[in-house]
């Protein structure tokens, strides 16, 4: 570790005063001029955890996802990819405000963490960085490097600018791969093409069924997904993106994106309804970091059909399932699906009462759902706005790799079912839900099923929903239980939803606090678009007045 004198001054280079910082639901994440300090001592964090892990690398992504442009934020990633230890979340967030206090208050916590946690400074470790398009991005890359460098045996690779998911993929293979290994972006895209093709020469697949619209939100996926497809014979022709001006800082996520689509219930700026009512179109629409994704098309009287998080969550558990009995893995192999509270009802029915699946509930956030999934050989988990994923247990790989092994009948169709379970694990971003990867995978789910989008709308009908900011003098005071589906404070409040939710038909409603805004979220669904209304103001009307 350096020395007091290098270490001060780094400090008094890289730090401000006064901001208290949280590690909340995705990493820190403000204003980007608030956050020198925070990326300074996330390097110094950063650091530590890889040394704690005996040297394995850890991952850092600088973003901001579907916030505005000017905010930005930093989280930390495992090395296997998944989002930080959780007990580790309090050691960043102390770090940094005893930084944000004085530098002798920063020099004793990290002096004490050390001691703590029996690091060993003088081992090696390694850190892979990178961040999103935007403008405050190099600047805080480098408060983040100085803040590394207080721990000198601790190597960084900067891979400049990636997508969240790009990042989690490379922190894992960073690990996985023996040293001298060739790893960079080129890698991602061939895992996920050469997976793209071998399905769709399996299943006799000549060309996308589809035109394919993406929205790519001015972010960096834009660039990267166009990055990817150009490399793809399949592709050429079959795609085209919008919103990819990813170098005008200010229109990223502006009236376009994932968030933007989901929240508004409509096209994103650049997409017409016109060109979407075609049987054979479907369009996506990625976060800023690309994340996430939602899929979309018009139907026949030109109405925004939304596909979102829950109908992508349905369809692979239903396309697994399938898989699963056809290879007849059905009573070896155990799949679950995780949603949170915000899954529509009607999406949880159709899991639950005609897939017959089992269903997990977790609180909001991936690391929430992740850590579920991962119980399970498959852990199909999805956020309703489009965050999510599919991950496979070792077991399930063997199980799979074994009866291929065993298989001699290469033209059965448990042998490509079995073949398919195999190439589907290499088709999906596993670290963490990934925008690029899913599109691929729900394309080609669609294209073996021989589904049209509006097919895929139909499996089940959406309960109508209204979601609610409720701005409050102190939002920690609402404190959730059962997957934050029940308020257990403020006292009595929940006893009264309760009392509002039983006089509406098929009605739901919960409160929760939101982890990235200073407002607590109210969110109601019932048998039609004026009942669910109707409780979600009154829902908002009482908390407003608890
Ligand atoms: C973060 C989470 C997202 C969650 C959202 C909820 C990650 C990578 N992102 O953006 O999954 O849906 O927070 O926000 O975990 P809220 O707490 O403000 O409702
Ligand atoms: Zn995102």
């Amino acid at each position: 570790m350096l020395e007091t004198e290098a270490l001060k001054s780094l400090y008094e280079k890289h730090c401000k005063h006064g901001f208290q910082y949280i590690y909340g639901t995705a990493g820190f994440r403000y204003k980007a001029d608030v956050l020198d300090t925070v990326m300074f001592t996330t390097g110094v964090l950063a650091g530590l955890r890889s040394l704690y892990l005996n040297g394995q690398t850890v991952g850092v992504m600088v973003t901001a996802s579907h916030n505005p442009p000017e905010d930005n934020g930093v989280k930390i990633v495992e090395p296997r990819g998944e989002m930080l230890e959780q007990s580790w979340e309090k050691y960043a967030t102390e770090l940094a405000n005893c930084a944000s206090q004085s530098y002798s208050s920063f020099e004793t916590k990290l002096q004490e963490l050390v001691v703590t946690l029996k690091v060993d400074t003088k081992k090696s470790g390694g850190i892979v960085v990178a961040r999103d398009s935007r403008e405050s991005g190099p600047h805080l890359v480098s408060a983040f490097k100085a803040g590394a460098q207080v721990l000198p045996t601790v190597k960084i690779i900067d891979y400049g600018i990636l997508t969240t998911p790009q990042l989690h993929f490379l922190t894992s293979k960073t690990n996985e791969l023996p040293e001298g290994a060739e790893i960079g972006e080129q890698l991602y895209y061939q895992e996920l093409l050469s997976a793209w093709d071998q399905v769709t020469d399996l299943c006799g697949i000549k060309s996308l069924p589809f035109h394919l619209q993406i929205d790519a939100a001015n972010g960096i996926g834009g660039p990267k997904v166009m990055e990817m497809l150009s490399q793809s014979d399949f592709f050429s022709g079959a795609y085209e993106v919008v919103n990819a001006d990813w170098q005008t800082y200010a229109a990223l996520n502006h009236l376009c994106g994932a968030d933007f689509v989901k929240t508004n219930q409509k096209l994103p700026h650049g997409i017409s309804s016109s060109g979407n009512q075609a049987a054979n179109q479907i369009s996506c629409s990625f976060d800023g970091d690309a994340d996430r994704i939602v899929f979309y098309y018009c139907d026949a009287m030109g109405h925004f059909r939304l596909l979102d998080g829950d109908k992508m969550a349905t369809l692979f558990a239903k396309f697994f399932q399938d898989l699963l009995h056809q290879a007849g893995l059905q009573d070896a192999i155990e799949m679950v699906a995780v949603q949170t509270a915000y899954a529509n009802g009607s999406s949880t029915h159709h899991l639950e009462k005609v897939l017959g699946a089992t269903v997990k509930c977790t609180s909001t956030g991936v690391k929430h759902l992740h850590h579920e999934a991962v119980k399970s050989d498959i852990g199909i988990y999805f956020e309703a706005n489009g965050h999510g994923t599919v991950i496979f247990s070792t077991k399930f790989v063997d199980t799979v790799n074994q009866r291929l092994a065993a298989s001699t009948q290469d033209i059965s169709k448990s042998h490509k079912a079995l073949q398919l379970l195999k190439l589907f694990t290499k088709l999906i971003n596993q670290t963490v839900g990934d925008a690029i990867s899913d599109m691929l995978a729900v394309l080609a789910v669609l294209s073996i099923l021989n589904w049209t989008p509006q097919k895929w709308d139909q499996e089940y009908t959406d309960l109508p929903n209204r979601l609610l900011k409720v701005s409050v003098p102190d939002r920690t005071l609402f404190k959730t239980t059962n997957a934050e589906r029940q308020l257990v404070s403020p006292a009595g409040l929940q006893q009264k939803i309760d009392v509002l939710v039983s006089k509406f038909d098929k009605a739901r409603s919960f409160v929760r606090a939101s982890g990235t805004e200073d407002a607590v979220r109210v969110y109601a669904e019932a048998a039609s678009r004026a009942q669910a209304d109707s409780l979600a103001s009154m829902v908002g009307t009482i908390v407003e007045n608890s």
